[in-house]
């Protein structure tokens, strides 16, 4: 490991050869303490912070990782009725990332709980819903519905899509509204509920405060920033409907940028995506004030990636003998 990226607290600890899990040596972990890679995100301990960006994974990854050692398990959004989404092209790569533009897809309400809620309900990590809506009315109607479902530890509340009550202006843009949204799914549950954010608004901080303000546990950011491609030669757009998600490597800095500037004045846990490919990606987020992070489009390059960042993270955590939590928010050298 390179000792040049230690932050300078840091000790030098030496593992025992062949040990494998959290040191317990103690001052750092206290005999009896959390595990090291532990972390608590409200109403819900994670056994460890990572987990997976809604939409960029489904019960078919279980292909390619064992979902069992996820902090937790995201699931893509959902609406109250099914969802075609939008006319293809809808995915484009590009340099640093990818353009999406799926338009919600999904089964619907019925089908998520009858056929996939049973698949999902096998593993052990946190099982958080995503869901939407184009009222706030709808919002509640979904959680009513989700809330019968015992296998379901909270919800991901997705306020990145068109408010249809007021000219399709995005739920997420609009602090009165998204107080209004929270405040009325609050009342619903007991739940964890995780309200996701946008980047794609003036001063995120006032959204944040809204969330925090209705009564939201934590919060998750960012969703996709907004992005398009044309082709040179021909002049056509390169997804259908013309302005698209941009996710990936290049929005990380505009991530981190915007987990440390909620970090700084929000006091409920958060939960980080945007362009983590990397277990030292994710400590970064941690650094910047996240609690858990969550990896996404990285996982259409390295399908385990996110096991990938857990291994990597505990490996780093046992080396410096420390708990994930002693990084949390501990950027230093801002002036
Ligand atoms: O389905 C989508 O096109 C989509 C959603 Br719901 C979202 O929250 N973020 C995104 O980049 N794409």
């Amino acid at each position: 490991m390179n000792k040049q990226i230690l932050p300078p607290t840091s000790g030098n600890h030496s593992i025992a050869p062949g040990s494998t899990g959290c040191p317990v040596a103690p001052p750092l972990v206290a005999p009896g303490s959390a595990g090291c890679l532990q972390t608590n995100i409200g109403r819900l301990t994670l056994l460890n912070p990572v987990t997976v960006a809604s939409g960029t994974f489904g019960i078919e990854s279980s292909e390619y990782l064992d979902l069992n050692l996820l902090g937790a398990i995201v699931t893509k959004t959902i609406t109250k009725a099914p969802k075609d989404g939008n006319p293809p092209p809808r995915l484009f790569e590009v340099p640093g990332g990818l353009l999406n533009s799926i338009g919600l897809q999904n089964p619907g309400l019925n089908s998520f709980i009858n056929d996939m809620l049973p698949l999902y309900s096998k593993y052990s990590p946190p099982l958080i819903v995503s869901f939407s809506g184009s009222s706030i009315s709808e919002f509640e109607e979904v959680l009513q519905r989700l809330e019968e479902q015992e296998s379901i530890a909270g919800y991901e509340v997705n306020v990145s899509c068109p408010n249809v009550k007021k000219q399709g202006i995005a739920f997420g843009t609009d602090a009165d509204v998204l107080f209004e949204l929270t405040q009325k799914l609050r009342a619903l549950t007991e739940k964890q509920l995780i309200i996701k954010l946008t980047p794609n608004v003036t001063d995120i901080v006032t959204l944040a405060q809204a969330a925090v303000n209705g009564g939201a546990d934590c919060l998750a950011l960012i969703n996709s920033l907004y992005g398009m491609a044309i082709d040179w030669k021909t002049g056509k757009t390169r997804i259908a409907k013309g302005i698209a998600g941009y996710t990936g490597a290049a929005i990380k800095p505009v991530a981190l940028a915007n987990v440390y500037k909620v970090a700084q004045k929000i006091n409920i846990p958060i939960i980080a995506m945007g362009g983590i490919y990397s277990w030292q990606d994710a400590l970064e987020f941690i650094y910047a004030g996240a609690s858990a992070v969550a990896i996404g489009t990285g996982q259409f390059i390295q399908p385990d990636l996110a096991i990938q960042v857990i291994e990597g993270l505990e490996a780093f955590i046992i080396e410096m003998n420390k708990n994930i939590d002693n990084f949390h928010g501990s950027v230093w050298g801002i002036q």
